[in-house]
């Protein structure tokens, strides 16, 4: 009797998506909200014990990922880095809800704002690019602070005047659902925060950021619940 229900027959092989993540790293937060809001179960990986710069671990990674960054997704023997990449990933295998919005200029505004924070304000300011201000380059943590609080302003200015003079504007960065725009605005304004950065000449990014923390599936991703948070001090600098 046949079923309407589809079957797997034993030899069929179901893969556990695996995240390669740190509760604190931005890049990895926007994909876990990615999977909190696809509804798409997930095995948290733990990179703790590659910060402790353990060599078994670190050498482990490297095999997985050479550019030994998170987040890493692994989906059967397919491994793929670059948050962008691997949301993009997502959204194509699993489409509902969507992360993009149909029409093709929203889109565009949608992935503006996505880029903007992944190619020009975090890449500027992630650990190892901080840390090398300090060594080699001899700069003090006052200034190390002023590089990171500069280009989370420059950012910000750009995305505060997007918000403001768009139509596409609802209570999220594009209308009533979240976006990728949403899904990378989020970390960078827990970061900004984290760092101390001044908020209030961003009203508009605050009330998006309000609305989200809200929204089940962002606070799901939210750092301080995730599980490796106690393998860590809250000291370590990040
Ligand atoms: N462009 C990458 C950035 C990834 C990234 O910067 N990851 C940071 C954490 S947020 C990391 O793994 N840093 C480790 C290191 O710098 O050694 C993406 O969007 O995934």
């Amino acid at each position: 009797m046949s079923s309407q229900f589809p079957v797997l027959s034993s030899s069929t092989k179901v893969f556990v998506l695996e995240l390669y993540s740190y509760y604190r790293s931005t890049a990895s937060y926007r994909v876990r909200i990615a999977l909190f809001l696809k509804n798409i179960p997930y095995i948290y990986k733990s990179v703790s014990k590659l910060r402790k710069g353990e060599s078994k671990f670190t050498a482990e990674f490297s095999k997985i990922n050479p550019q030994k960054m998170v987040p890493t997704l692994i989906d059967g023997q397919a491994v793929i880095s670059q948050s962008l990449a691997i949301i993009e990933y997502l959204e194509e295998c699993y489409p509902q809800p969507p992360l993009l919005p149909k029409d093709s200029l929203a889109r565009a505004y949608s992935r503006q704002i996505a880029l903007l924070i992944a190619c020009d304000i975090h890449p500027l300011n992630i650990k190892r690019v901080r840390q090398y201000l300090t060594s080699p380059m001899s700069h003090n943590d006052s200034e190390k602070m002023d590089w990171y609080r500069h280009w989370v302003d420059e950012g910000f200015t750009a995305i505060e005047f997007l918000l403001v003079n768009s139509t596409f504007r609802g209570s999220f960065c594009h209308g009533d659902q979240p976006t990728i725009a949403d899904l990378f605005l989020v970390p960078q304004v827990y970061n900004a925060e984290r760092f101390g950065c001044p908020l209030k000449p961003y009203p508009t990014i605050c009330k998006v950021y309000e609305v989200c923390m809200n929204h089940p599936a962002f606070l799901a991703a939210q750092p301080h619940l995730q599980p490796d948070v106690l393998e860590y001090s809250p000291d370590d600098e990040y």
